[in-house]
């Protein structure tokens, strides 16, 4: 069943073309810096605003930071777990993910059977993912297991977005991991686009308005940053990257 946030998004992709997504991760930043950030890049127009890590442990800790984010915005609030501590019941949805090249039973199938109980019961609206680790994978891809798909094999990502596509998920994303030297790249974004054709989202090590339009040019229609803009003024790293999107 879609949810309320996941037609949204929808909907804004069928409008924009595509969509920017700002990702923060509450171990990189204070509770009040997270809601700052969320706030500029609402006003710079992100989509939605994604919370997550792949080293978050503190539960409580990422409450605090979703709490103070869903005050400071009006757009929605999306977990983007690592694990079962990913999980917060002040968010409006959560990408119900699993990492299809982890070599771990655990990132495929065991946390989510663990945390589909507690988002049930918080009410939270579950978008199904199917998340692949390309390139360096950097510390997703260490903390899932991943065998990374290298990237001059765009024809292994398209085969893993296929599948996910045949499993019922809604959306793949194409992960190069946070802070990345080089981004997914855009044939490989083409392949997978072109092979698979649903909504897909692409991030890792994406940091200018220049490399979002080429990969929305491959066929991304959500492009998500996090490391840029902790290292910029959000107000105009977000309008560069958004910009660039609508031109
Ligand atoms: C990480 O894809 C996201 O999960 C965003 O990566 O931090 O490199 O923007 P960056």
């Amino acid at each position: 069943m879609i949810g309320r946030v996941e037609s949204y998004l929808l909907d804004k992709i069928l409008k924009d073309g595509a969509i920017h997504i700002t990702l923060i991760d509450p171990e990189k930043m204070s509770t009040s810096a997270a809601s700052h950030t969320a706030s500029e890049a609402e006003a710079s127009e992100t989509t939605a605003i994604m919370v997550g890590g792949s080293t978050i442990v503190s539960a409580s800790d990422l409450d605090k930071t979703v709490k103070a984010i869903k005050k400071a915005v009006k757009i929605p609030v999306i977990l983007f777990p690592n694990n079962i501590t990913g999980i917060s019941k002040h968010a409006d949805a959560i990408w119900f993910m699993s990492l299809l090249n982890s070599l771990d039973p655990y990132f495929l199938i065991g946390a989510q059977v663990l945390g589909a109980p507690l988002i049930k019961k918080y009410g939270l609206e579950a978008i199904p993912l199917g998340y692949i680790v390309v390139g360096e994978g950097a510390a997703a891809g260490v903390i899932g297991r991943a065998t990374p798909i290298p990237y001059e094999k765009p024809e292994l990502a398209a085969a893993h977005a296929l599948a996910a596509r045949y499993l019922g998920m809604r959306f793949v994303y194409l992960e190069a991991g946070s802070g990345a030297r080089q981004r997914v790249p855009d044939d490989m974004i083409r392949m997978v686009k072109s092979t698979d054709g649903g909504p897909l989202i692409v991030g890792g090590g994406i940091r200018t308005g220049e490399q979002v339009k080429q990969a929305v040019g491959a066929g991304a229609d959500i492009i998500v940053t996090g490391t840029v803009t902790e290292e910029s003024v959000v107000k105009d790293k977000v309008d560069e990257l958004v910009k660039s999107i609508k031109r």
